[in-house]
């Protein structure tokens, strides 16, 4: 990045504090400050004294509102600015100094054009701020599989979200040493203030967001939003984007994926990483309680959204999750749906966009049936539930500690990670796809994941059951070409000596009268009882011209409501929709041109030879 045209001599509350030994993030820090101009500099040591006085400072700005003490100790709302809601895919982009290398799967615009682009608008950018350097670990302090970045950034709301979703502060500091590798990540809401000028409660830029990847230099610019994905980069930016670069240089994986544990009755407890689209209810499956029909299988939660994988000594994977909070969809969660999730929010939690009641408590739709009489939505607008708008916003987020999970796995900080015995890939899919199968080996497996894909839902995006392919679920967070992405899966599994076996999942199908076939919630137990008997050799299946399925009498339908016809229902092929299906597939895997690996290609062959 561009160097100060003259060595600015920074004030001394400027400087880094005495400890801070790593003479090159000093001076990246010292490069940043030159060229974005904050009034302060400040080094977050991660203390709770340090999160109580950044959040006590936002709610003297309005940023923040302190909720009910009783209800939610603890714990606070945030209103974003209305046009600063959400990630924003197309203004993400991946700058490899290839084009080819990003792939069609992202964005791109040349390095050095970008890099332009970026110190024009980073030039004064922190004005009449503070610019808060966050050190941060993705993954538990020192296990061989986390690494660290550093996040610049000008946002308050950034620097304590940031201590939930992350390890952050002196001790990663500790670990990071006198010269350890971190990833550099700078982020500016992108609203400097002339001196006088009165701030916003949300800052950000409404003329310019841009969020940023440099794969060569394995750094992230991020400019204008302060939301979410957008905003804190330790999650997509880094431990997805930029680390499945640095997972496919390394011969490791950075996943979007949940990690649970599943504890038999009497056996050896289990691991499974499963990815998920959007709208999937992902954070649902992550803490699922298994019905009381099934007593003694305990599920247990690692993570509910990333997992970074690296193969053992022993040639199997360990998988840990980076991050060390949930920032989840508030919508839809509710007793019935999570009750483990809803118990986990009801202290130290940052709420943003959801509704308040005139109590001070918090409130979503599907929180509870009947909507209280009076809220304050979103926007801080009066709400009545005759006035026809929504009350939270569908994007409203919770920020919440993970170890406040209550399913969370004692083993969910272990360094060493956790063994994976099978990988789990789903989609929303009202046809075509069966509730469960197994793929005949890793190969079969990976063309799986790579052609799944979820029907869009009116709430996501306006418009109802659009199939749209989201190969591992990766579609908006693979920082290369699909293609690469693809053959590394291919390559990581050859090497190892025991694979986790590979499974697709689809709790969505419905019946001609458009009902759900399948209960899902805690009943998906039984799909996870039959995945983890056949990862013992116990359970039965059938082959199948998409792989093994599972036959009635293999899954334990103890004290559940299902017919032997409603079940094959579920899980029965159509021909023609299937012949629909593999044309699909051609279609992405025409998108990805030479880079798609050729066996993916003769497994397509495989399977348009096994419908005919
Ligand atoms: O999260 C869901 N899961 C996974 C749970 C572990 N959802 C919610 C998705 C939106 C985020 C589901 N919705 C699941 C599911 O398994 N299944 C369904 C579909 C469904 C919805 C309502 C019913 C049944 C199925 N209701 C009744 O049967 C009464
Ligand atoms: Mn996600």
């Amino acid at each position: 990045m561009k160097q100060a045209s003259t060595a600015v001599r920074l004030p001394d509350v400027q400087q880094a504090p005495g400890y801070v030994r790593h003479e090159k993030l000093k001076a990246w820090v010292n490069e940043i400050a030159a060229l974005t101009k904050p009034d302060n500099i400040y080094w977050c040591d991660g203390s709770q004294q340090e999160y109580d006085r950044l959040c006590n400072e936002m709610l003297k700005t309005g940023t923040l509102i302190r909720l009910n003490a009783e209800k939610r100790p603890e714990s606070f709302l945030a209103r974003s600015d209305p046009d600063d809601v959400a990630r924003m895919e197309d203004r993400t982009f991946v700058c490899s100094k290839n084009k080819d290398d990003a792939g069609p799967n992202n964005n791109w615009i040349d390095p050095v054009e970008m890099k332009a682009t970026m110190n024009r608008l980073f030039d004064g950018c922190m004005r009449g701020r503070t610019m808060y350097v966050i050190p941060f670990s993705m993954g538990p302090l020192g296990s061989h599989i986390s690494h660290i970045g550093v996040e610049l950034t000008d946002s308050p709301y950034v620097a304590v979200s940031m201590r939930v979703m992350t390890r952050i502060g002196t001790p990663v500091l500790d670990v990071l040493g006198n010269d350890g590798f971190f990833v550099p990540c700078v982020h500016s809401v992108g609203m400097p203030l002339s001196p006088g000028q009165k701030d916003v409660v949300w800052p950000s830029n409404k003329a310019e967001k841009w969020i940023v990847h440099f794969p060569e230099d394995k750094s992230i610019w991020s400019f204008g939003s302060g939301y979410g994905g957008n905003a804190l980069l330790g999650k997509k930016c880094f431990a997805l984007r930029i680390a499945s670069i640095m997972a496919r240089e390394q011969g490791w994986l950075a996943e979007h994926m949940l990690i649970l544990g599943i504890q038999p009755p009497n056996g050896e407890k289990r691991y499974i990483a499963a990815a998920f689209p959007s709208a999937c209810g992902k954070t649902n499956l992550a803490m699922l309680i298994p019905p009381n029909a099934l007593p003694g299988w305990k599920v247990t939660t690692i993570g509910e959204d990333i997992a970074w994988i690296k193969p053992g000594k022993d040639g199997r994977l360990y998988a840990i999750n980076p991050e060390a909070g949930a920032f989840g969809v508030e919508p839809g969660t509710s007793a019935k749906t999570n009750p483990n999730c809803l118990e986990a929010l009801n202290r130290n939690v940052i709420y943003t966009n959801v509704a308040m009641t005139p109590d001070g408590d918090v409130w979503w739709e599907g929180l509870t049936k009947t909507p209280p009489a009076k809220l304050i939505d979103w926007q801080g607008k009066e709400w009545t539930p005759d006035c026809g708008r929504k009350a939270a916003h569908p994007n409203a987020r919770f920020t919440v500690p993970a170890e406040q999970i209550p399913c969370i796995d004692n083993d969910w900080e272990n360094p060493a990670g956790v063994p994976i015995s099978a990988f789990l890939f789903g989609g929303r899919r009202s046809t075509t796809v069966p509730l469960v199968t197994e793929a005949k080996d890793w190969v079969s497996g990976v063309y799986q994941a790579a052609t799944m894909a979820s029907e869009t839902t009116a709430a996501s995006t306006g418009a109802q059951g659009v199939v749209r392919r989201d190969p591992f679920a990766m579609l908006p967070f693979c920082g290369y070409h699909f293609g690469d992405y693809f053959k590394h899966w291919l390559e990581v599994g050859a090497k190892l000596k025991n694979p986790p076996r590979v499974f697709g999942v689809n709790w969505f199908r419905l019946n001609q009268k458009g009902e759900f076939l399948w209960p899902g919630y805690g009943e998906n137990m039984r799909v996870l009882k039959w995945i983890v008997e056949r990862c013992e050799g116990k359970a039965g299946a059938e082959e199948t011209p998409v792989g093994h399925a599972p036959r009635f009498e293999d899954i334990d339908f103890t004290g559940m409501d299902i017919s032997r016809e409603q079940f094959n229902e579920l899980m029965s092929l159509d021909e023609g929709l299937w012949k629909k299906e593999l044309q699909d597939h051609d279609t992405l895997f025409q998108s990805l041109g030479t880079r798609l690996p050729e066996a993916l290609r003769d497994e397509r062959k495989r399977r348009g030879a096994s419908f005919a």
